[in-house]
C-alpha cells in the first residue's frame, strides 16, 4: 500500500512538472500589446539564432537581459531548416526550439517572425533554391505551388513550437508571430495577385489558431486581423492603419551591414537613443533593435550578393557577443527609464507627453568602455606551418567530349541559371565548351576576343587550359560583360568558364525570377568583326570544387590525402592547410586572413565562410568624426575606408579543441598564407565624453580600468575629429578621473565645476572627455 501511495505521488509530481507554465493571455488596443489584460512597453532585440553558436546563445539572451530588454526578436531561415525537399535540419546553431526555450528560461518574450520570406541579407532571403524546380513557382504572389510551399513549412514550424508549448498561449514566451515580411514595399509590381497573397497570407496565419496576434511588417494595407508595424531608422512618425492596433516598430536598425568593397556603418548611440525615446514618446509601444546581436554569416549563409560574413550591424552586442559601448550601456540606461514610465507611456495622453524630458534622456546619460578588437589585438607567438595542393582541374584542357565520363558532369545545348545548375549546394559552377576552328575558317590566324555576357559575382575565363582573364564588379552591378583574348589553335579549342557566386540575392520584387551565372552570348570575335555565337553549342557543367568533392576541408575524413611541404605564393586555386592551437582564456578567437586574396575557410571541418581581405573598402567617404545630429543614414559614419572591408574572421570557441586545430583554405584569386595568424579579440579601450551637468560612467566589464590615457573637463577642441585640450581645461582632470576609476571595474564622475576645480571658463559648452584602458 504504501509504495503504491509513492508511486502515485511521483506520478502526480510527474504531471506537475510536465505541465505547461501557466498561459498568458495577449491581446492588444490603441495602444499597446495587453498581457494579462495589462499594457506593457515591449523592449525587443533581434538575435537570430543561426548567426551565433548553441554555446553563446546563453550568455546572448543574458547580456540582452542585462541590457534592460524584455523580448527577443528571431526569423526563421527555412533554407536552413529545410536545405533539401522534406529534409529537416534542427541541429546545432538550426535549433530553434532550444533558443525559444533559452530565452524563456530568461523570463524574457519572444517575437517570432516566421516569413518564411526573411530578406535579412541571408542566401536567397531565406527560401530554399530547390523551390525553384517545382513546376509554375513565382515566390511571394498568388500562386499556387508557392502557396502550398509556404503553407507547408510555416505549419510545420507553428506546430514544432506547439508541441512545446512555446506560445504565450499555452505558457510559453511568444507574444506575436509575423507572416510574410516587408511585402508592402514590392506588393505594387505584382498587381490584384499581390493583394490577394497578403489576403491569403492573413487567412491561412489565422487557421494556425496560435492565440497570440499575428503581425506583418510594412503592410499598410494590412488585413484587419493583422497588425501593420513599422520598419526603419525612425518609426515616431508611422502609425498603423487601424486605430484599434498599438503602433508597434519591428525593425529599428542599430546600424547597418556590411558588403565587401564596403566601409564599415555605424548609427550613432545618440541618434539611435533618440530614435527611441521619441518613438515612445508619441505612443509607440513596442520596439525591436534590428539587430541587437548581428553576429557572422558562417558558411554560405551571406545574401547579397556580396554581404561580407561579418554581420557586426554596429549592434549592442558586437559580432562575437561582446558589449557595443557605448551603445549597450546607454541604451540600458534608456530602457531602465522607459520601464519605470511604463503605465505614463501606456496610459497617458500621447500628445501630453513631455517632450524635453525625453530628450533629456538623450544627452544626461553616456557610459562608456569600448572594445576596439580591431586595433589592439595579440598575435600569437609562434608561426603556422602550411602545406598546400592544387585544386585538379581534370577537365579544364580536354573537348568537352572527353568529359562525360567526370563525375557530375552535365550537358545542355543551352545557358543554365547557375541556381539551377547546382542547387545553390556550391559557389562554383563550370560552364565549358569547345569550338572547332581550321584553315578555312574566317577567324582562323587570329588573335580573338571570348566576350561572356554573364551575370556573375566572379567569372574566371580559360582558353585551351590558360587562364585568360578574371572579372568582378565592385559597384553593385552584377551584370557585366568579360573580355579576355586568345589565340585559337588548329582543330578543337577547349574554353571553361568558372562562374562563382558570392550570395544569392535577398530583396527586391521577382528577386527569385533573375537569372544567376552566364546568361549568354558568349561570343569569339575576331579583330575583322566576324563573330561566332556559342551560346547554343554543347555546354558541359561540373557543379563545385574537386577538393570539396575530395573532403579536403574534412579533418576527420579517413582518407589520407597527400599534402605538399614549400608553398606556392598568388597561385590561383589553391589550397592550403595548417594546425594551430587554441588560445588559451576566453576571449573571442579571430583569424586575421591579410595577405589572402578570395576563399573560404574551414576550422576543424566547420565552415568559417567565404573571405576576401583583398576587397578593399571605398577611399572616399569616411570621416573620423561623426555628427550625429540630422537623419542617420547607412553612408553617415563611415570608418575603415581603403582597407579590406573585412580583415578578421570570427571562429567561435566551440568549433575549437583543446589542443590542435585545423585551418584549410581554398584560395581563389592567390595570396600569402605565411602572413594569416590566428589572434584573440582582447586589448580594450575606452572612450567617452559627456556634458557638465551630467554623470559619466566607465566600465570595463569584469576587468579593471588599468589607465587613464586622457582627460579633460573644459570646453574641448573637436574640431578635427579627435577631442583634444580646449582653451579652458580643468588642470587636474586627469587626477580626478584618475582617483574616481583607476583599479575599479566601475567608476562614475559627476561633471561640474566644483568636482573638477575649474572656475571662470565662459564656455557653455563645458563637457569631460576621457580615454581608458581596460
Ligand atoms: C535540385 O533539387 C530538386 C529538388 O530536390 C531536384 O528536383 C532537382 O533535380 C535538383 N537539381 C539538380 C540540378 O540537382
Ligand atoms: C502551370 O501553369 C499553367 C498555366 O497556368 C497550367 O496550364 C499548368 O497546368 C500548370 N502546371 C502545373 C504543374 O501546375
Ligand atoms: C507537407 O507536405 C507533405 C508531403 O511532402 C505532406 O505529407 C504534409 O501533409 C504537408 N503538410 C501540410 C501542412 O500541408
Ligand atoms: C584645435 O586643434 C587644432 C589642432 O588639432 C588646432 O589647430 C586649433 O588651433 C585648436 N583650436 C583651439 C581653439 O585650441
Ligand atoms: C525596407 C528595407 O530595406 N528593409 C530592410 C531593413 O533592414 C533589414 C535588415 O538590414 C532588412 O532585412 C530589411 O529588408
Amino acid at each position: 500500500m504504501g509504495s503504491l501511495k509513492f508511486l502515485l505521488l511521483a506520478v502526480i509530481f510527474l504531471i506537475t512538472i510536465n505541465q505547461p507554465t501557466t498561459a498568458v493571455d495577449v491581446t492588444y488596443d490603441g495602444r499597446a500589446i495587453k498581457i494579462d489584460g495589462e499594457r506593457r512597453i515591449i523592449i525587443s532585440g533581434s538575435i537570430h539564432y543561426p548567426r551565433s553558436t548553441p554555446e553563446m546563445w546563453p550568455s546572448l539572451i543574458k547580456k540582452a537581459k542585462e541590457g534592460g530588454l524584455n523580448a527577443i526578436e528571431t526569423y526563421v531561415f527555412w533554407n536552413a531548416h529545410e536545405p533539401l525537399y522534406r529534409q529537416y535540419d534542427f541541429s546545432g546553431s538550426n535549433d530553434l526550439i532550444k533558443f525559444l526555450k533559452l530565452i524563456q528560461d530568461e523570463g524574457l518574450y519572444a517575437l517570432l517572425r516566421i516569413g518564411p520570406y526573411v530578406c535579412a541579407e541571408w542566401n536567397f532571403g531565406g527560401f530554399p533554391v530547390w523551390l525553384k524546380s517545382i513546376p509554375n513557382m513565382t515566390f511571394r504572389t498568388q500562386n499556387d505551388a508557392f502557396m502550398y510551399e509556404m503553407k507547408n513549412f510555416t505549419t510545420k514550424i507553428v506546430d514544432m513550437v506547439k508541441q512545446e508549448n512555446l506560445f504565450a498561449s499555452e505558457g510559453g514566451p511568444i507574444i506575436l508571430a509575423q507572416i510574410e515580411n516587408e511585402y508592402g514595399n514590392i506588393m505594387s509590381s505584382y498587381g490584384n495577385a499581390g493583394k490577394s497573397y497578403i489576403n491569403w497570407c492573413a487567412n491561412f496565419a489565422e487557421t494556425l489558431d496560435i492565440g497570440v496576434p499575428w503581425i506583418m511588417c510594412q503592410q499598410s494595407d494590412a488585413p484587419a486581423s493583422m497588425i501593420n508595424t513599422c520598419n526603419g531608422y525612425y518609426c515616431d512618425q508611422f502609425w498603423p492603419n487601424n486605430k484599434n492596433v498599438p503602433k508597434m516598430w519591428t525593425e529599428n536598425w542599430s546600424g547597418w551591414y556590411k558588403d565587401w568593397g564596403g566601409a564599415d556603418p555605424h548609427r550613432t548611440t545618440e541618434d539611435l537613443a533618440f530614435a527611441v525615446g521619441r518613438f515612445y514618446q508619441y505612443g509607440g509601444s513596442l520596439q525591436n533593435y534590428y539587430m541587437y546581436h548581428g553576429g557572422t554569416n558562417f558558411g554560405r549563409t551571406a545574401g547579397g550578393p556580396y554581404i561580407t560574413t561579418a554581420y557586426d550591424y554596429d549592434a549592442p552586442l558586437n559580432e562575437y557577443g561582446d558589449l557595443n559601448q557605448p551603445k549597450w550601456g546607454h541604451l540600458k540606461q534608456l530602457h531602465s527609464l522607459l520601464m519605470s514610465m511604463e503605465k505614463v507611456l501606456t496610459y497617458g495622453e500621447v500628445s501630453n507627453t513631455d517632450y524635453g524630458s525625453m530628450m533629456s534622456v538623450n544627452t544626461q546619460t553616456t557610459v562608456i568602455a569600448k572594445k576596439l578588437p580591431k586595433e589592439a589585438q595579440e598575435k600569437l607567438h609562434y608561426k603556422l606551418e602550411w602545406k598546400w595542393r592544387a585544386e585538379h582541374f581534370e577537365h579544364l584542357k580536354a573537348p568537352i567530349k572527353d568529359i562525360s565520363h567526370l563525375k557530375g558532369v552535365t550537358f545542355a545545348n543551352h545557358l543554365i541559371d547557375q541556381k539551377l545548375a547546382t542547387n545553390d549546394t556550391s559557389d562554383y559552377l563550370w560552364y565549358m565548351t569547345s569550338v572547332d576552328i581550321n584553315e578555312d575558317d574566317p577567324i582562323w590566324g587570329e588573335e580573338v576576343t571570348l566576350q561572356v555576357n554573364c551575370n556573375c559575382h566572379v567569372l574566371h575565363a580559360f582558353f585551351n587550359g590558360k587562364h585568360i582573364g578574371t572579372k568582378w564588379v565592385k559597384n553593385g552591378q552584377y551584370s557585366f560583360v568579360f573580355e579576355g583574348s586568345a589565340k585559337p589553335k588548329r582543330g578543337t579549342n577547349s574554353i571553361s568558364l568558372l562562374s562563382v557566386t558570392v550570395g544569392l540575392p535577398n530583396y527586391g520584387a521577382y528577386f527569385d525570377k533573375v537569372q544567376n551565372g552566364i546568361l549568354g552570348p558568349v561570343k569569339l570575335v575576331a579583330p575583322n568583326s566576324i563573330e561566332k555565337d556559342l551560346s547554343s553549342n554543347e555546354w558541359a557543367y561540373k557543379v563545385g570544387l574537386n577538393g570539396l568533392e575530395r573532403d579536403l576541408q574534412d579533418v576527420d575524413a579517413k582518407k589520407k590525402r597527400k599534402w605538399h611541404p614549400n608553398i606556392p605564393f598568388g597561385r590561383m586555386f589553391v589550397w592550403y592547410k595548417t594546425t594551430f592551437r587554441t588560445p588559451k582564456g576566453k576571449d573571442p578567437i579571430v583569424l586575421d586572413l591579410w595577405g589572402l586574396g578570395k576563399g573560404n575557410a574551414w576550422v576543424n571541418g566547420h565552415d568559417i565562410g567565404r573571405y576576401w581581405p583583398s576587397f578593399l573598402a571605398q577611399e572616399d567617404g569616411c570621416s573620423s568624426f561623426c555628427d550625429y545630429r540630422g537623419n542617420y543614414h547607412a553612408s553617415k559614419c563611415l570608418t575603415n575606408c581603403g582597407k579590406p572591408s573585412q580583415r578578421w574572421y570570427h571562429v567561435p570557441r566551440s568549433f575549437l579543441k583543446d589542443e590542435d586545430n585545423t585551418l584549410v583554405l581554398f584560395e581563389e584569386f592567390g595570396g600569402n598564407p605565411k602572413l594569416v595568424s590566428v589572434q584573440t579579440v582582447n586589448a580594450e579601450k575606452a572612450f567617452a565624453h559627456a556634458y557638465e551637468g551630467n554623470t559619466l560612467e566607465l566600465s570595463c566589464h569584469e576587468r579593471p580600468i588599468s589607465k587613464i590615457n586622457f582627460a579633460s573637463f573644459g570646453n574641448l577642441n573637436g574640431t578635427h575629429g579627435v577631442l583634444a585640450k580646449g582653451s579652458c581645461h580643468a588642470p587636474n582632470s586627469l587626477s580626478v578621473v584618475e582617483k574616481a576609476c583607476i583599479g575599479k571595474e566601475k567608476c562614475s564622475i559627476d561633471i561640474s565645476e566644483e568636482a573638477f576645480g575649474l572656475r571662470g571658463c565662459k564656455s557653455s559648452q563645458k563637457r569631460l572627455a576621457v580615454e581608458v584602458e581596460c
